[in-house]
């Protein structure tokens, strides 16, 4: 019976859900509670009786909070019913669910998982709740921490095994091994790794460091997002190559980076885009920063945005949209694929850069290039000299100090960056991955009083 109501439950949907629950089936969603070093009795149904370790079989449906601590690496394997997600959550004195228990220093520090997550089967959510995106200068204050020092296991596994998809990932500090990997082939010390069309992913507000090969690694997927991501170290070797994202051995749809910062290029590359076996799909690249830090040293790969050569790779609708690039002394957009097309790159902002050729991104304006170039006889191109346009480069601020020159106006998702600013909201669309928003005229304000 509970079983039949959960599949009937979520065919209606979230609202219809909700409904149902205040008309007094409660039991249908409920809260479980983890922590490492509690004493009870360990039903996790309060934090005095909270279990002690992540169950083997979780309840669909349910939420189970975190406290802060140590976790061994999981493989997350419930069979799914319907589409009722798994959510684990990490405990904080603002969300903790139920008081019994509940003191707040079991919250104010991190869930530490000892090990990959790997997922098997399909609708999960591990949310950090905080942690990571510029707020957080991108690599602090995150409420799960997962470390993976094997050379054969990734940070995070998906649909390697099993059926895995519609999977949600979000406020994670993800760490690697610090050094090459020994492991080269279809897996390795990588940072989220998809395999076999793993659908609807999404990861948000994670940082990638110390992967022993790519941060991001896909043989196939499709609708994957990434963002306000912090990707800032990863190892390569001439034997075992690596990509801040390589995408492509088999079919893959539509990906999306967006508000995130690159500080790192290792090995072959940044953003790699193979699509020859789906030519239809998109990488869609808007909002981030590109910017190689002064003293790192980034390999010169294929580029920072591209693909492979080789007639057996094609980089097709890679679209390049209001990005910020600075010090890369490479091509930012790739010149090396043989098959391409439909490649666009507009409202970009070029700054102490190498310029950027376009031969791959055939369709380009509204680009700035200070520092960096000429306009590439863009109609609406721009070059500058002054490269001091930012906040305050040095502690990752990339916020604009001014308004750039105007860019071009774009439909939805493109009209808000990062910091969910509106574009063109004060009259001018500014390029790179910042909106400039000039200041509202404020009327002073009446009845002053001390409170
Ligand atoms: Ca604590
Ligand atoms: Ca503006």
């Amino acid at each position: 019976m509970k079983q039949g109501l959960r599949r009937a439950f979520s065919k209606m949907g979230l609202v219809c859900g909700l409904l149902f629950l205040d008309a007094g089936n409660a039991a249908l969603a409920a809260d479980h509670y983890i922590k490492p070093d509690a004493t009870g009795n360990g039903s996790g149904t309060d934090w005095v009786n909270a279990m002690t370790a992540p169950p083997s079989t979780w309840i669909r449906g349910d939420v189970y909070y975190l406290a802060d601590g140590n976790y061994p690496g999981q493989v997350f394997s419930t069979a799914a019913s319907g589409s009722l997600p798994i959510t684990l959550r990490k405990a904080t004195p603002f969300d903790h669910g139920i008081e019994t228990g509940w003191v707040d220093t079991l919250g104010d520090g991190q869930a530490v998982f000892n090990g990959m997550l790997e997922f098997t089967s399909p609708y999960w959510s591990i949310d950090g709740v905080t942690g990571g995106g510029v707020a957080h200068q991108w690599h602090q204050n995150f409420g799960i921490r997962i470390v993976e020092k094997r050379d054969a296991y990734a940070l995070i596994r998906i649909n390697y095994r099993g059926d895995s998809h519609d999977i949600r990932l979000s406020h994670l500090d993800l760490e690697g091994k610090g050094s090459v990997s020994d492991q080269g082939g279809y897996y390795s010390n990588d940072g989220i790794a998809l395999y076999n069309n793993a659908e609807n992913i999404t990861l948000s507000y994670a940082w990638l460091h110390e992967t022993g090969r790519c941060p991001v690694f896909i043989t196939s997927a499709q609708n994957v997002l990434f963002e306000h991501l912090y990707v800032s170290s990863f190892y390569g070797s001439p034997a075992v190559h690596s990509e801040v994202m390589s995408a492509g051995q088999g079919p893959l749809g539509d990906i999306t980076w967006r508000y995130s910062l690159i500080t790192a290029l290792k090995s072959t590359g940044g953003l790699m885009f193979n699509n020859i076996a789906q030519p239809t799909s998109h990488l869609y690249v808007y909002g981030n920063v590109f910017y190689q830090p002064p003293g790192v040293i980034w390999d010169m790969g294929n580029g920072v945005i591209g693909g492979w050569t080789s007639t057996s790779n094609a980089m097709n609708n890679v679209w390049v949209y209001n990005n910020t690039f600075i010090n890369v002394a490479q091509q930012s957009l790739t010149v090396l694929p043989l098959l391409y097309s439909g490649n666009r790159a507009y409202n970009n902002l070029f700054v102490n850069s190498q310029s950027p050729d376009f031969s791959r991104f055939t369709e380009h304006d509204y680009n700035q290039f200070v520092n960096a170039g000429s306009t590439h006889a863009e109609l609406h191109g721009t070059v500058g000299s002054n490269p001091d346009l930012f906040i305050d480069v040095n502690g990752l601020n990339f916020r604009l100090k001014a308004a750039t020159d105007p860019g071009k106006p774009l439909e939805a998702p493109y009209n808000r960056d990062g910091w969910a600013t509106v574009r063109g909201g004060d009259g001018l669309w500014d390029r790179g991955a910042h909106e400039w928003d000039a200041p509202a005229v404020l009327e002073p304000p009446g009845n002053l009083r001390v409170m």
